[in-house]
């Protein structure tokens, strides 16, 4: 199994790359494991407990789990994974049936900054986006699709986005194999790892 971990500033375009490598590679033989779907659980809170939460460190992402599921898919077994909602702030006690692939990628802003998860990585990618392009993303996708309203979005992000991207997310960037332009849709650096992922296929 070749495992490759993406990571990148929100609004950086990871799970667009994600999903254009998807597209493009053989189907059956990719499988994801998604950052967003192991933030901690939060039924023991309020609505107004969980707003208040800081997901943009580390330590509100269940990490144990990811390492504990990527394991088992090595091993070849099925796993569970939560699925999260964004609206809510929570896990919705669903779960998606995840089967093991030749090629699993785990992707989240943060799945750089885990040492542990770091070396379970085969490749290591950072999407690079600047922070003006990456606000811009971040203001159509929350209001749009995750029910946040203007103020909101830029007193997150100058509150807690931008220092805990310059603080765990930004000093990534030291341990990446490739680091991708991404301020425009970058065809030429998803057929590159596309090519890298077919040689090992
Ligand atoms: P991407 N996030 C939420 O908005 N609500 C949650 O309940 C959990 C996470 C956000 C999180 C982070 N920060 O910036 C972003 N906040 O999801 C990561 N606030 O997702 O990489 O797709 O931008
Ligand atoms: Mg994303």
């Amino acid at each position: 199994m070749l495992v490759i971990g993406i990571a990148g500033g929100t609004g950086c375009g990871k799970t667009t790359v994600v999903n254009q490598l998807l597209k493009e590679l053989p189907e059956g033989e990719v499988g994801i494991l998604s950052q967003d779907s192991y933030y901690k659980d939060t039924s023991h809170l309020s609505f107004d407990e969980r707003v208040k939460i800081n997901f943009d460190h580390p330590r509100s992402i269940d990490f144990d789990l990811i390492e504990e599921h990527l394991t088992e898919l090595k091993k070849g077994n099925a796993i569970d994974q939560p699925v999260y909602s964004f609206v809510k702030h929570n896990r919705t006690g669903d779960t998606i049936h995840t089967l093991p692939r030749k090629v699993m990628i785990v992707e989240g802003i943060l799945v750089l900054s885990n040492p542990e998860l770091r070396k379970m990585f085969d490749i290591k990618i950072f999407v690079h986006a600047d922070s003006d392009e990456r606000l811009i993303r971040r203001l159509r996708r929350d209001i749009t699709e995750r029910g946040r309203d203007l103020d909101e979005v830029l007193n997150r992000y100058k509150t807690t986005l931008k220092p805990m991207h310059s603080q765990f997310i930004e000093p990534m960037k030291e341990y990446a194999d490739i680091i991708i332009p991404n301020n425009h849709y970058n065809t030429v650096a998803i057929d590159i790892v596309k090519t890298i992922i077919n040689d090992k296929l």
